[in-house]
């Protein structure tokens, strides 16, 4: 198996986000708790030099609760903070907010002691794509925050919303890449729904997440589908075509049909909350 794809935007976005990111004080960067590797773009410790950093790692209802905090300790540094939230309920939205601030407080205190006119805090998102940016954009902006209108130095279009006093978000997110030229990284990315369904083979993928899955969460597809998993991938996926009824006229299993409700249901966190990769298997 070879996934390829290759990001054509990705000179135009990095111009883009190289611009966005002089006016801002800290860069939170989104990352899926399910992959807090794969879904890291590679050059935004390059990007984000000289900025106050806080990785806010999404969709954590979907992924290993203790994984999670393996990797919160992982990216953790003097001066990188690490929050996990779920966006599409709002928790821990807050606590980016009290985090961001918190980081700020000295800077903000230096300007004072200066004597520099005041000057909300500004923020901005930075992700790869399908990791929460505009769901989580909309938690955070939510009823009460309101527009600021156009300044200048921003790429127009966009505004400065204020979520809340002092504290000042870019409305757009910065889009990023992800490592695309490493097949394990692509691998992991399909399995979470990350990459364009159609350029994959959709059989060959769920085999090897249920390869993955027989290593590392055996008793999740056990409990999930009712069945004693096998050692091997291939006799699993047919064990699970079966016990649901996946068949073809004429016999033997109908492949593409279980590879899909395979995928989609591991997506959609049917088989529990997984995290598909943990500090361990990155080093
Ligand atoms: N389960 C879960 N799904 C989420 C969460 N945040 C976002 N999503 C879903 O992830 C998908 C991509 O979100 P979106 O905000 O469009 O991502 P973007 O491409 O980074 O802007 C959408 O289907 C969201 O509903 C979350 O915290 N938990
Ligand atoms: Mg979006």
């Amino acid at each position: 198996m070879n996934i390829q794809w290759y990001p054509g935007h990705m000179t135009k976005t990095k111009r883009l986000i190289e611009d966005n990111i002089k006016l801002v004080d800290i860069v939170i960067e989104l990352l899926d708790a399910r992959a807090p590797y794969s879904t890291k773009n590679p050059d935004i410790d390059k990007l984000a030099v000289n900025k106050h950093r806080l990785i806010v790692l999404n969709k954590a209802d979907l992924a290993d609760e203790l994984i999670t905090k393996q990797w919160k300790i992982w990216y953790s540094t003097n001066n990188v903070q690490v929050v996990p939230i779920i966006a599409t309920s709002g928790k821990g939205i807050k606590e980016v907010t009290q985090v961001a601030e918190n980081m700020l407080k000295e800077k903000m205190a230096r300007d004072l002691a200066r004597g520099r006119i005041y000057r909300p805090v500004r923020a901005m998102i930075v992700g790869i794509p399908n990791v929460g940016k505009s769901t989580f954009i909309n938690t955070l902006v939510g009823k009460g925050s309101t527009k600021t209108g156009d300044k200048p130095g921003v790429t127009r279009g966009k505004q400065w919303v204020k979520i809340k006093k002092g504290f000042e978000l870019l409305d757009m997110p910065g889009i990023l890449w992800p490592k695309f030229e490493n097949q394990e990284v692509a691998k992991r990315l399909a399995y979470i729904g990350s990459i364009n369904d159609n350029i994959l083979d959709n059989r060959e993928m769920a085999i090897e997440l249920l390869k993955l899955g027989i290593r590392s969460f055996k008793s999740k597809i056990e409990e999930r589908y009712k069945i004693e998993v096998a050692d091997d991938a291939y006799e699993t996926f047919k064990t699970i075509a079966v016990k649901r009824g996946l068949l073809i006229t004429g016999g033997g299993i109908d492949e593409l049909r279980t590879a899909q409700i395979l995928l989609d249901e591991f997506r959609a966190g049917k088989w529990g909350r997984i995290t598909v990769e943990t500090p361990e298997d990155i080093h």
